[in-house]
Formats: C-alpha cells, structure tokens, sequence
C-alpha cells in the first residue's frame, strides 16, 4: 500500500527537495475560548516528533491565537506571511495541527500551492508505513479510504502538481481517476477481507485460550517503552525504537512470574492524544481484545514533560474501549533519567493517577536499564493472584500471538 507517485516538483518552494526529504511547515492555533487539555507548544512538539518520523525535515515551527478559525484555518495576515515562508523557505508540505475540514485543507493548498495536511493524515501515513501484518495493513487501509471518503471532491487532481511523499501514500492516489462509489464499494471489501483474517485469528486464539494461561498487556501512550518493557521481561527482540508507532500489530510472548506460574504477556499499539477517529475505528477489534486480559500494565514515560497529559489520554481511551476498571498497574519507566529536575513531572503524574484510583499499585522502573523488574513481576502476580478470572466473556479472547 506505500505505492509512491513519481511526482512533479512542488509548483512553490525553490525545489530544493526531494520526496524522501519533505521540507515542512508546521502550523498550529490557539483558539480563544477552546478548552485544550494540551498546550499548543506541548501539542506542536508531538506533532514535530511525529513529521520527523514521518521522513519529513521541520523548517520551521509557526503557531496563531485566534478568536475563531477561519475557512483557511488561520488568519488572513498569517495566511500572507506563511504563504511568504512556504515560498521563501523551500517548504513542500505544510502541516497543520488539527483535523481540517476538507474545505480548509483545498482553501489552504490553493492558497500555498504545496500539500497541506492535518495531524490525522500525517498519523494515518506513519501507520501505513509502520503496517506490517495482513491485519494491521487492512485496518491502516480502512482508515485511509474513510478519511478520504469526505474529502473527495477531485481535489487530489491539483496534488498531482505537489510531488508524492507523505500523507499521498496510500488511497490518494489511485483515486485521481474514480469516484466516491468505487471507494465505498473498497471500504465494504476491506471490511470483509477483515472479518475473514479475524474469523482466522480468532480460531487461533481458542486454541491458546484453552490452555487456560492468564494474560496482561502493555498498554501506554506512543513512545513510553512498552516494546523495550516486553524485550525485558520475555528475553525477546520485538523492535523497540524511539519514534512513535513503531509497534501497530499486537504481539504476545511467556512470561515468567516469581513464584514459577506463567502468563501471556501481549504488547500492542501505542495510543496518542487525538488519535484520529477513523483508526481507532479501524483497529477497535484489536484494541477491545485488552478486555480479555487480566491485568493491564500502563507504561508511562515518567520523564516526558507531558507525562500526565500523556497518561489521561490514555485513560481515555481506555475509558472508550470499556477496559478503564480492568486491574491495573501503572508502571513509571525511564526512571534512569528523571533526576531532580524531571522529578517534579513524575510525583505530578504519580499523585493524579492516585487521586483517581486510590490504592492504584505504581511501578518505578528502567526497562532500559532492566532496573526494577522483579518488583513488578511480583505486582504481576499478586494482581493476577487476586483478579477474578472466572467472570471472563468466554466469547472473547486474548489477542494472537505474533511472531
Ligand atoms: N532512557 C530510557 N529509555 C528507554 C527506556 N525504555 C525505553 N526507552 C527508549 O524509549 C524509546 C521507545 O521505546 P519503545 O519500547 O519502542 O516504546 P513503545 O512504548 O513500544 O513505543 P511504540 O511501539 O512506538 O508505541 C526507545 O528509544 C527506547 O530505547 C528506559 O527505561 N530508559
Ligand atoms: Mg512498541
């Protein structure tokens, strides 16, 4: 599905670049009156992070308060300005930090004569980069042809005009030529060719239920070192890499407890704040599974600056997929670099995560380091020992094991 064009040089920009060295704009608002959990600078810095990952080179960094967002998303003298920049600078892709309508996505690429897009195509195109499974490909793939479902109105026909790369990768493109029907009619096959790889893996999954083992699975915002944590514990080598989405397809491996038991320990996709609709959509099948599990283990990264905004997504989300009162452990990890100065960051999170779940056990490790790992194998145990296991769904049933 990562089919690249071989596009035309950007009409703007003085062409000095090429399609795997996208030059960005990262543009973000603030808007009057709309209560946002993250600060814009917080949130820009996600997003900046998430366009490097993404292949892309940041070349500046803008962002507008406004009273309102306008039909192009920023204000008229900010417009002119950034239009200057995108010119002046070489830029190739702009990239705004919220989900456009389609309206202001066309309005702003007449406007810069570059691609524009929003946070959820630029998160949408790292999946499909990052997909590797059968699955994890045709959920990445939903999502794609449901985004562009309502942003189809022959405005990719001007993106010919605007080179390949990110964010083009996938649907975009083979859509130039067709219409809304033939998309839909793509959206009901993915949909059945879904169905039928679950229908598969579900009957894989009975087969490893009946060994009757209790399951805990990492969970935790993009980043915070989930797959570094399962390399640990389990003696395994699942990639692990500082860049967001380096996992998407669940993937689960024996691990040992203390006292000699065993369980099956699955780590999955990372979450992230505005995780766009259409892939939480998509991947719903993938992420319910967790309510299977037994207990969770939610993987903070305890010296990110924005670790409690980074756990309430989280909780969010674990709220959106019903799984919120499963048995939990918080696990603090990165310790090895929270000194005195980040450490304010952590007792922050430690004490909102207390206040909502008092009695809440919380982990501080370095899976990095492998430091404090024994202590929370034995929370494991002890959460596994007391969890009521006998109420399970039995029509449900814990994620496959990939190798
Ligand atoms: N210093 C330090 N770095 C860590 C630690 N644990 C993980 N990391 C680093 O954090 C980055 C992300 O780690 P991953 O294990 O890939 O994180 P993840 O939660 O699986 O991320 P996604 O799969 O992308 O959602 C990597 O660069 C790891 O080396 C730790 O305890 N200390
Ligand atoms: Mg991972």
């Amino acid at each position: 599905m990562s089919k690249r064009r071989n596009g035309a040089r950007p009409e703007g920009g003085n062409g000095a670049t090429t399609r795997s060295g996208e030059r960005a704009l990262l543009i973000g608002a603030a808007v009057k009156g709309r209560a946002e959990a993250w600060s814009l600078e917080e949130s820009l810095q996600e997003l900046s992070a998430l366009a490097t990952s993404a292949g892309a080179t940041v070349i500046a960094v803008e962002r507008q308060r406004l009273d309102r967002l306008t039909p192009h998303y920023i204000g008229k003298g900010k417009l002119e300005e950034m239009r200057r920049l995108v010119h002046d600078a070489g830029v190739t892709t702009v990239i705004l930090d919220h989900e456009l309508t389609p309206t202001q996505q066309r309005n702003l690429e007449e406007a810069f004569a570059v691609k524009v897009l929003d946070r959820t195509a630029l998160i949408l195109d790292i999946f499909a980069q990052r997909a590797q499974s059968m699955e994890g490909r045709l959920q990445v793939a939903l999502a794609q042809h449901e985004y562009l479902l309502p942003r189809m109105r022959g405005q990719w026909s001007h993106l010919e005009r605007l080179g390949g790369g990110i964010g083009t990768r996938g649907p975009g493109e083979s859509q130039l030529e067709t219409d809304r029907r033939l998309v839909r009619n793509r959206i009901t096959r993915l949909r059945s060719q879904l169905e039928e790889v679950r229908r598969r893996r579900a009957q894989h999954r009975e087969s490893r239920r009946s060994k009757g083992l209790p399951t805990v699975s990492l969970i935790g915002y993009t980043n915070a070192g989930k797959s570094t944590l399962m390399n640990a514990l389990t003696r395994s080598d699942v990639l692990a890499a500082d860049k967001p989405f380096a996992t998407l397809d669940p993937i689960t491996r024996m691990l040992r407890l203390p006292a000699g038991g065993q369980a099956l320990l699955t780590d999955t996709v990372g979450f992230i704040q505005k995780l766009p609709h259409s892939l939480v959509a998509a991947f719903r099948a993938t992420l319910e599974e967790l309510r299977d599990s037994d207990v969770l283990l939610h993987v903070a990264d305890a010296h990110a600056s924005a670790a409690t905004l980074q756990y309430r997504s989280v909780i969010e989300l674990l709220d959106e997929l019903a799984v919120a009162d499963k048995p939990r452990i918080l696990v603090m990890n990165k310790m090895d670099l929270v000194d005195s100065e980040a450490s304010e960051t952590h007792r922050r999170l430690i004490d909102h995560a207390l206040n909502a779940v008092p009695g809440l056990a919380v982990i501080p490790i370095s899976a990095a380091a492998r430091r404090g790992l024994d202590e929370l194998r034995a929370a494991v145990e002890l959460q596994i020992a007391s969890a009521p296991r006998d109420d399970r769904d039995p029509a449900s049933s814990s994620p496959a094991m990939t190798a």
